[in-house]
């Protein structure tokens, strides 16, 4: 064969080859979703957030804690000020953010925080806060103690391991120990960007306490999202590239056994679980193409999903909110409190909502 032959031959083969991969990349961002509005009674901004409320949790008694400032690689991020945490009490009259002062030997400065997860000590009610952190663009944990009265955070202990490199979101499932999500496989920016280009399926969730760390799950084409049912016997995790939630059944701490997949038809990010329902409600992109160009004048929506009976044969998946980015853009988290949702995103601004 020519010279000609040949080199005809290997365009042909590179056309093609990008052209399946535009069409992979397109549905894996979800690309062609038009952006709607289904909006919620009574909405309205967060006063105090205007860069980003990527995680949420709430207490049993209204508690709300709001991981604040991410700066995520690739990311916009239009604040110079480090990462905070705040509180928010939804069963003030007229609930707003306050900051949690930060106490012990731990570097505010770098504070970058990211996923956020409680536990409560079941022997004396000690509350912990696990923060994923990204201080310079690394990976890991930090476990604090939350004082009420002081509404401060006491630093305890900041965990690092090879295994814990590109963590997202972490579930606590002891004092010192817990369940984490790594969004990416490698650490280097561009074999990172080549995960994506290629859907390679090598992210995975690690088991850490002090005796043991571990990978549990593999196969996730980024893993985001995770948390824990009411009773503790499932994990859920957001298969975000492939628009699935992965329940999981933790046999042994270790070992954790496949239960199922649920499509639920956007990018999920965080997962948060009502601990009376069991429901799962899940802050989403509905179009990731739009939220990773970051165009302020096409602006990526938000979604909030429920899903119901996510352990029956049927579970119901419902959109709850949804927004063209008119209101918030890039929504990454919604926690449910008493007839009342707040909804976090990335970058940008935090909202209060009543369910009916
Ligand atoms: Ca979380
Ligand atoms: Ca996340």
């Amino acid at each position: 064969m020519g010279k000609l032959a040949v080199l005809s031959l290997v365009a042909v083969a590179l056309a093609v080859f990008i052209g399946e991969r535009l069409g992979t990349l397109r549905h894996l961002t979800l690309s062609h979703r038009e952006l709607t509005k289904n909006y919620l009674p009574n909405c309205q901004l967060i006063k105090g957030i205007e860069f980003g409320a990527e995680d949420i949790t709430i207490l049993e008694d209204g508690l709300a804690f709001l991981s604040t400032g991410l700066k995520y690689p690739g990311l916009p991020s239009y604040s110079e000020d480090p990462g905070k945490i705040y509180t928010l009490n939804l069963l003030d009259f007229k609930p707003k953010i306050e900051s949690l002062s930060v106490k012990g030997d731990f570097d505010k400065d770098s504070f970058n925080p990211h996923g956020i997860s409680v536990y409560i000590d079941d022997k004396d009610g000690a509350i912990y806060l696990f923060v994923v952190n990204h201080p310079q663009g690394k990976s890991q944990v930090e476990i604090f103690r939350f004082f009420d009265h002081e509404n401060a955070l006491k630093h305890i202990k900041t965990i690092k391991h090879e295994l814990l490199h590109s963590v997202n979101d972490i579930v606590a499932v002891g004092t010192e120990s817990f369940y984490a999500t790594n969004d990416h496989y490698f650490t280097n920016d561009i074999l990172k960007s080549l995960e994506l280009l290629f859907s390679l399926p090598w992210c995975d969730v690690v088991y850490y306490s002090p005796e043991t760390v571990q990978v549990v799950a593999g196969g996730f084409l980024s893993a985001n999202g995770i948390n824990i049912s009411p009773n503790k016997r499932h994990l859920y995790v957001s298969n975000i590239m492939k628009h699935k939630i992965t329940v999981l059944e933790i046999q042994k701490t270790t070992e954790l056994s496949h239960v199922k997949e649920v499509d639920v038809g956007s990018l999920c990010d965080n997962i948060e679980v009502d601990r009376e329902s069991g429901d799962l409600w899940l802050g989403c992109h509905p179009n990731a193409f739009k939220f990773f160009l970051c165009d302020p004048n096409d602006p990526a929506g938000s979604e909030v999903i429920k899903i119901e009976n996510i352990l029956s044969e049927k579970p119901r998946v419902t959109q709850v909110y949804s927004d063209d980015g008119s209101v918030i853009i890039g929504s990454s988290v919604a926690a449910p409190y008493r007839g009342k949702l707040l909804i976090g995103t990335v970058y940008q601004k935090a909202l209060i909502c009543d369910l009916k």
